[in-house]
């Protein structure tokens, strides 16, 4: 039977296929449950701020009670010829961001580092000033729930540089942040600092604790906190900058009065003959007070760099090595984090989860909380993060950030790196969940038949008027 080419079925026909379109997007949408459970797909990137003109770059991560999401990174204005800081949030599991937060001066402001208090959300960003080449300073904005307040951290006329916040988060209004950072002699002496507020942000005690190593380098540094209160300090440390390093950690009490943290040990280095160490990342467990895990990457001259793991179970004293990753590929820039971000709670025991560079591409891992360990990729993923077309900037230091995330009883991890697929440096998010390909794929096939059909009824219109 032949079916008469009215213009209402073309335009009938159209719609029903454009709502098909749309309800495939629907899908999309409807079905990602990125903490979900069960799933063993990674999301499909999201942009955390869309700027193709201009660099993003330097992110640091959070969460809050709520289950936000907040990136904090440094983003180039070409207009201004400065860095600025900005803050993206993202309400659903980091499918979606918008920008929070912008902190701009006329001088550029570099390398945050972000940390929350679960216990009322206050939002911490220590970031640098560069007032001029020789003088940095440390900087830190606290956002109370209405506003944002900036605070001076260290303003002195000394370099003070690459600033890593840690937030207690079990001591409910008796919560104290930290801030680790770099003290900039020269070149090839670098020392390191670590202030504390016990004032939600409102103050800063400065040099609360300080190493030297006289004139070698301390630099690279990552702080957090402990279960039982203490603070954890690891950096990477060598007789000049650009001599192989060792990484060192520097931990004590909370409450301890000024001066040089009680422990020090060198966590890996020239033991073995191993060494060439840097940018450590460190994340203590929620559940066990005694359970630290650093992960940094091991630069090697004559073949490639990987990506290792040190942890203790003793709370400091007695520390323990392995790889995450060695391959012939160059592995680079790793940060960990642990179950129970955004958490009040001092009893989860769960994973620690790593991201890094794999060649070009972003790579992830995890380890239950236990030995022996077993870094083992999330399941279903034996790919790269960065889609294929994507590609890592994995010269870039402090490129990924990293958090986790609850939702139905179980914590999910984020990811969000600094990636160069577009002409300027931008950062994506991803985060596991359902598979988000068929109906991207449905899309795909949808699209085309929506715009054949509207053809079609084109034609017909012009036909019917003689046209
Ligand atoms: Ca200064
Ligand atoms: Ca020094
Ligand atoms: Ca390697
Ligand atoms: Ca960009």
């Amino acid at each position: 039977m032949f079916v008469k080419l009215e213009i209402r079925n073309f335009l009938l026909i159209s719609l029903l296929v454009a709502i098909l379109a749309l309800s495939s997007i629907s899908i999309v949408l409807s079905d990602v449950e990125p903490q979900g459970t069960g799933s063993d797909h990674w999301m499909v990137d999201s942009l955390v701020y869309d700027d193709d003109g201009n660099d993003e770059s330097w992110p640091s991560m959070a969460t809050d009670s709520n289950g936000n999401l907040y990136v904090a990174y440094q983003h180039y204005d070409s207009g201004f010829e400065r860095y600025r800081i900005y803050i993206s949030k993202s309400t659903d599991a980091g499918l979606t961001w918008t920008l929070f937060h912008t902190i701009q001066k006329s001088t550029s402001l570099l390398h945050p580092s972000i940390a929350i208090d679960p216990h009322d959300n206050r939002i911490y960003v220590a970031y640098e000033e560069e007032v001029s080449t020789s003088n940095h300073d440390i900087l830190c904005s606290v956002y109370s729930g209405t506003e944002w307040i900036e605070r001076v951290v260290d303003n002195d006329s000394q370099n003070d540089r690459f600033p890593s916040i840690a937030s207690d988060y079990q001591f409910g209004s008796n919560n104290y942040q930290y801030i680790s950072y770099e003290f900039l002699h020269s070149y090839d002496d670098r020392d390191l600092n670590v202030a504390k507020s016990t004032d939600q942000g409102n103050s800063w005690q400065k040099n609360w604790h300080y190493r030297n190593l006289g004139g070698r380098v301390l630099t690279q540094t990552s702080i957090t906190t402990s279960q039982d209160g203490h603070v954890y300090v690891t950096c990477a440390a060598g007789d000049d900058y650009n001599s192989q390093k060792w990484i060192n950690i520097y931990y004590g009490d909370r409450a301890s009065v000024a001066g040089a943290f009680e422990n020090y040990e060198t966590i890996w280095g020239y033991h073995d003959g191993l060494y060439g160490g840097s940018w450590p990342s460190i994340a203590a467990s929620h559940a066990d007070p005694d359970f630290i895990v650093v992960v940094f990457q091991r630069y090697l001259i004559s073949t490639n760099d990987d990506v290792l793991y040190s942890y203790t179970n003793d709370g400091g004293a007695s520390w323990y090595w392995g790889n995450i990753s060695n391959t012939g590929y160059n592995e680079r820039h790793p940060v960990v984090t642990v179950d129970g971000e955004g958490s009040t709670s001092t009893s989860v025991a769960g994973y620690f989860r790593v991201a890094y560079y794999y060649g070009l591409f972003t790579h992830y891992k995890q380890a239950y909380h236990s030995t022996p360990w077993s870094w083992t990729e999330y399941p279903g993923r034996p790919n790269p993060i960065s889609s294929g077309s994507g590609s890592g900037a994995n010269d870039q230091e402090r490129s990924i950030a990293t958090t986790t995330q609850k939702d139905d009883g179980s914590w999910w991890p984020n990811v969000v790196w600094t990636d160069s697929r577009r002409s300027s440096y931008d950062l994506y998010s991803t985060t596991p969940g359902n598979n988000p390909i068929i109906p991207e794929f449905l899309s795909l096939i949808i699209m085309p038949l929506f715009m054949i059909a509207t053809l079609l009824a084109v034609i017909a219109y012009r036909r019917k008027k003689g046209i």
